[in-house]
């Protein structure tokens, strides 16, 4: 027999999870002796529930398992709601559990009575989850634990949200949780009638050539999916051009001569120029939504003359945008096997050598916007001069975060990524401040790796104190603040209206140094780009954390250029 608490820690560690993130309160309470008793699983203390579930994202994405956190229901899970989201709608697996009065207690009136009667916690997770449901008894928790581990597997893979009644914490149960099948994390079935279907366009149908400009768009699946490296020899097997969504940036090197870096949003030239080249006859897509972002607003110019073939886990992502006969459910590793079968590699081979000298002529043109701000002097300090100076200064294997505003788009531009979950975005609701608790999560799932995150002095203001968690548990994470007092996204528009805008849009230049000591963080104020360098190399050379506020400009443009023109566009060839 065992209480209902120690059925769940015992159940997270049998799933390998190592770490908790969790703020206490009444309604948890009895997990504080039950952690004493589990000193596998580590407890980290959020500053506020948002963080919490924002470090259990961060641990998902960079372990590849999934990230757990603890909170009361009603205020907790409440301050919880847009972490759930963001991980909703970047696919991220993260277990939300919150307390709640006793199952007798419901509606009688009791202090933070979260139950149907008030809040109604599991239906306030709901939309915002995967599965959400209240455990009505200690009887059902073995199974409603399992249910919503399988529902958080997917596909789609997401959030999920248990509510956990005080009496089913302290009741007692007699079974132990049985750890899921690792294989089903990952996937490996694949439909192939689709797959020899879509894969028509590459071979050419009768008298028909194969189709000799063939380039790759790799998105989240290749990631999920654990098959970078099979990407990286198909590409160089058949020479074959690969960009990636800013979702999926380092699932293919991007040092590598065949890398095109990212495409859409924040984007590359070669990208853009690939992609949406007149001559290119088929793009392979590897688990990507094909969202907004990902396709250069839906451009009009990305239309390859023999289509789009979409690989997807999801028949819904594929429902969405691909055209009947081109869509293939199923993993992104799995179809890599199949277009390596011989029926396809002639197909590859014949366009060798046109894809040699189209990759060389797109490469011959410069691959960033405006490098010359890569090496800038002006003060306030140009935000790219910063990315790219960190870029040289971190470790290859380290991981960057970034969170939301013009530093995602500098950052996106100008940092390149060599490794899968070595970049970590929350690119699709792209909450702000988001990436402070999530670094602090990656390092705890990668100890021993350098965590970067670049955020904003906007970011700061809405999670920065979740960097106190890092101090605490001496994570050694850098947090890299662009700080250009401003809502820079938004002020960027907003100050081309008038003062007004410009007004609301600005931020007083706060010392986030002077706060990341307060914190018992070290720290450094960078106002001179000739002291970029040695801030972030006396970061690295620390095992703990430093945050390093650079005094950035505000008015320096976004290098997404080709993204806004492809934008503007769109409003007028409907
Ligand atoms: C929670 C949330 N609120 C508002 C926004 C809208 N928004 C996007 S970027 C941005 C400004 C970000 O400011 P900062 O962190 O200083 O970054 P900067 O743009 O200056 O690099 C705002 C308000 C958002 N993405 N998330
Ligand atoms: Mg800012």
């Amino acid at each position: 027999m065992a209480l209902g608490t120690d059925y769940i820690l015992d159940a997270l560690i049998r799933e390998k999870i190592d770490h908790l993130f969790m703020v206490p309160g009444g309604l948890v309470d009895p997990f504080l002796p039950a952690l004493g008793r589990f000193p596998t699983i580590k407890p980290i203390v959020a500053a506020q529930e948002g963080g919490a579930a924002y470090m259990a994202d961060g641990y998902a994405r960079a372990s590849g398992r999934f990230g757990a956190a603890l909170a009361i229901g009603g205020p907790g899970l409440g301050n919880m709601v847009t972490a759930m989201a963001a991980a909703r709608t970047d696919s991220s697996r993260v277990l939300i559990m919150s307390g709640e009065v006793a199952v007798e207690m419901e509606g009688l009136g009791a202090f933070q009575d979260a139950s149907y009667e008030t809040f109604d916690d599991p239906v306030l997770a709901a939309p915002v989850t995967r599965f959400s449901t209240s455990v009505d008894s200690v009887a059902n928790l073995n199974h409603l634990f399992r249910r919503a581990l399988t529902e958080m597997i997917g596909p789609p893979s997401g959030p999920v949200h248990l509510s956990l009644p005080h009496d089913v914490l302290t009741g007692d149960i007699a079974v132990n949780h049985v750890p899921l099948d690792p294989a089903l994390f990952h996937s490996r079935g694949i439909d192939a009638d689709m797959a020899d279907l879509a894969l028509e366009r590459l071979r050419g149908g009768t008298g028909e050539k194969p189709a000799l400009k063939v380039a790759i768009l790799a998105g989240a699946g290749v990631e999920h999916g654990g098959c970078s490296q099979t990407l990286v020899k198909l590409a160089e097997r058949f020479q074959i051009p690969v960009a990636t969504t800013l979702r999926a940036k380092g699932t293919f090197p991007e040092d590598h001569p065949l890398s095109l870096g990212v495409f859409g949003y924040a984007g590359t030239r070669h990208a853009t120029s690939a992609l949406l080249s007149s001559d290119i006859e088929l793009l392979i897509v590897l688990g990507s939504g094909l969202n907004e972002r990902d396709t250069m607003h839906w451009s009009s110019r990305l239309k390859p003359s023999r289509g789009v073939i979409s690989v997807n886990l999801s028949p819904k992502a594929i429902a969405i945008e691909t055209t009947a006969g081109l869509g293939v459910v199923g993993d992104c590793g799995a179809f890599l096997d199949i277009l390596a079968q011989e029926k396809n590699t002639s197909a590859f081979e014949a366009g060798i050598a046109d894809r040699k000298s189209w990759i060389a002529t797109i490469r011959s043109g410069p691959r960033f916007y405006d490098t010359e701000h890569l090496e800038s002097d002006m003060m306030p300090i140009h935000p790219a001069r910063v990315v790219g100076t960190a870029r040289k200064v971190l470790p290859r294997d380290a991981i960057a975060l970034v969170d939301s505003g013009a530093h995602r788009a500098f950052t996106g531009h100008y940092f390149d990524a060599y490794a899968p979950r070595t970049y970590i975005s929350a690119t699709n609701l792209g909450p702000m401040g988001w990436g402070i608790p999530a670094a602090i999560g990656v390092s705890c799932a990668r100890p021993g790796t350098k965590v970067a995150l670049f955020t904003g002095d906007g970011c700061m203001q809405m999670h920065g104190i979740e960097i106190a968690v890092a101090a605490r548990y001496k994570l050694p994470v850098i947090f890299i603040v662009l700080n250009n007092a401003a809502l820079g996204n938004v002020w960027l528009r907003a100050h081309t209206l008038g003062p007004v805008p410009a007004e609301l849009t600005s931020i007083p230049d706060h010392d986030w140094a002077g706060f990341a000591r307060a914190l018992g963080l070290q720290a450094a104020t960078v106002k001179n780009p000739s002291d970029i360098a040695a801030a972030l190399e006396r970061a690295v050379a620390l095992d703990g954390p430093f945050l390093i506020d650079f005094k950035t400009e505000k008015n320096t443009p976004t290098p997404v250029y080709d993204f806004s023109q492809e934008a503007k566009r769109w409003s007028y060839h409907e």
